[in-house]
């Protein structure tokens, strides 16, 4: 498999997110995680984003080392307190590092793909507007797009409105294992709703204000897959399908929750005025696809959604998760028959027991992890799938939220000691694939 094997306008690249990198928390007001973080018991070891890569003061290397792996574009986030003192008044310094990062990507030959939020909610916003559960966070969310959209958009033309509402909603509503740390079934279905609403909000002023660009959400998509053949293991699954997947697309194409779902809510509040439908089903460009792995599911009496996760048979991760190239071949062609769009893979990668020896990390893993990644992209494409690019999480070892800083996903390893980088095997692959080689 060659570069070449792909279509030319293809365009590869490496995602990062702002809290997961950035440090630099002296130019910004906090948000929640760093509340989350901070909090004795939520992450590993009690790890928090406060220096992370130090990417606010290395930007320029690490354009550098991108650069010379030879990526064609770059996915990363805007922190929105950084550029929004408590996430409403605009910070010129904020939002002067984001111009610089910009015009510092397109002087390199990098496309600029930025992601409005990936998480990283202003804590002002949560503590004295209470967050995604106020309706109103979606005309807040809008200010601080459009802000955006007025301040870069002449030079950036591919926006991501929110990663993973599914996460947002879901694991910090609910599970509780993301910020704010809620553990709120009902709750957490009002934050998915508000997330959507912000999103359409985001789609109506970048119509206004950036002519010729492009804009779309970015999901954690993953294929669910049924224990046994079980007719109550089989609609388990069905609906989880539709809370992770449908959830956050149906009602963007559609403008409606997947109605199975929504009818085995059965104690769960969804009064929705009507018109809410008709925000978020903006036009939208593309679909972003994060895809990792599978879940297998089971029926359990005892969940509030009537399910649980089972242990599947295939090779995992350090995540534990299951290596599953299959499943993104198969979600890539069910969402480009369901949804018509074009598709992005906006994140894969896999986290490895990486170890630093002689200043080199050999990680075979990885560079065959996406390798079989892409032979399941390539076969897409080949079948029919309007696929226009696919970004390797991440650039560099970074803060994976709950899990702090014990798990590595990057191309780059970061010792966090002395914040020097070093090319894993995996990146010095990417480089040889880029040449074509
Ligand atoms: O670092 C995060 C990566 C790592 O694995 C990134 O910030 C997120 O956008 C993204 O969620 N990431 C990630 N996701 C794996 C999701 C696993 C599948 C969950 C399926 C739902 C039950």
């Amino acid at each position: 498999m060659k570069r070449t094997d792909f279509p030319k306008e293809f365009k590869f690249g490496t995602a990062t997110a702002s809290y997961q990198i950035e440090g630099g928390i002296e130019d910004r007001s906090p948000s929640i995680w760093d509340e989350f973080s901070h909090t004795p018991g939520k992450t590993k070891n009690g790890d928090n984003g406060d220096v992370a890569c130090d990417h606010y003061h290395r930007y320029e290397e690490d354009i550098e080392i991108m650069k010379d792996i030879g990526v064609d574009a770059y996915r990363f986030s805007i922190s929105w307190p950084r550029v929004m003192t408590d996430g409403i008044k605009p910070n010129e310094k904020g939002i002067d590092f984001y111009q610089k990062l910009v015009d510092k990507l397109l002087e390199n030959n990098i496309t600029p793909f930025i992601t409005l939020y990936h998480w990283d909610l202003p804590l002002y916003l949560y503590k004295e507007k209470n967050g995604w559960l106020n309706p109103d966070i979606a005309n807040y969310f809008q200010d601080y797009a459009s802000l955006m959209f007025n301040k870069l958009g002449d030079r950036v033309k591919h926006w991501i409105t929110l990663n993973e509402p599914w996460c947002s909603a879901f694991l910090g509503y609910f599970v509780g294992e993301h910020a704010p740390g809620h553990k709120d079934f009902q709750e957490s279905f009002y934050v998915a709703h508000n997330l959507l609403r912000s999103h359409g909000k985001a789609v109506i002023a970048f119509r206004d204000i950036v002519k010729d660009g492009k804009i779309g959400i970015t999901n954690v998509v993953t294929k669910v897959e049924s224990l046994s053949n079980d007719e109550k293991d089989i609609q388990a699954a069905k609906l989880v399908d539709q809370y992770i997947n449908g959830w956050y697309h149906d009602p963007i194409v559609y403008g409606k929750y997947p109605e199975e779902a929504v009818n085995s809510l059965k104690n769960i509040k969804l009064d929705i005025p009507e018109n809410d439908f008709d925000i978020i089903s903006q036009t939208i460009d593309f679909f972003g696809v994060n895809y990792y792995s599978r879940q297998v599911i089971s029926y359990d009496e005892n969940h509030p959604l009537k399910f649980k996760h089972a242990e599947g048979p295939l090779p995992k991760t350090e995540m534990g998760w299951e290596i599953y190239p299959k499943g993104l071949y198969d979600k890539l062609v069910e969402f480009n028959n369901k949804y018509k769009l074009p598709l992005y893979i906006t994140e894969n990668g896999m986290a490895g027991p990486d170890k630093l020896e002689n200043e080199q990390i050999h990680d075979d893993y990885r560079i065959n992890y996406i390798k079989d990644h892409f032979k399941s992209t390539l076969d897409a494409i080949k079948d029919g799938v309007d696929l226009r690019g696919y970004f390797i999480w991440s650039l560099m070892d970074n803060f994976e939220w709950a899990h702090g800083y014990s798990k590595r996903f990057g191309l780059v390893y970061v010792d966090y000691n002395t914040q020097k980088r070093y090319l894993k095997d995996s990146a010095l692959w990417y480089k040889n694939f880029l040449l074509n080689k």
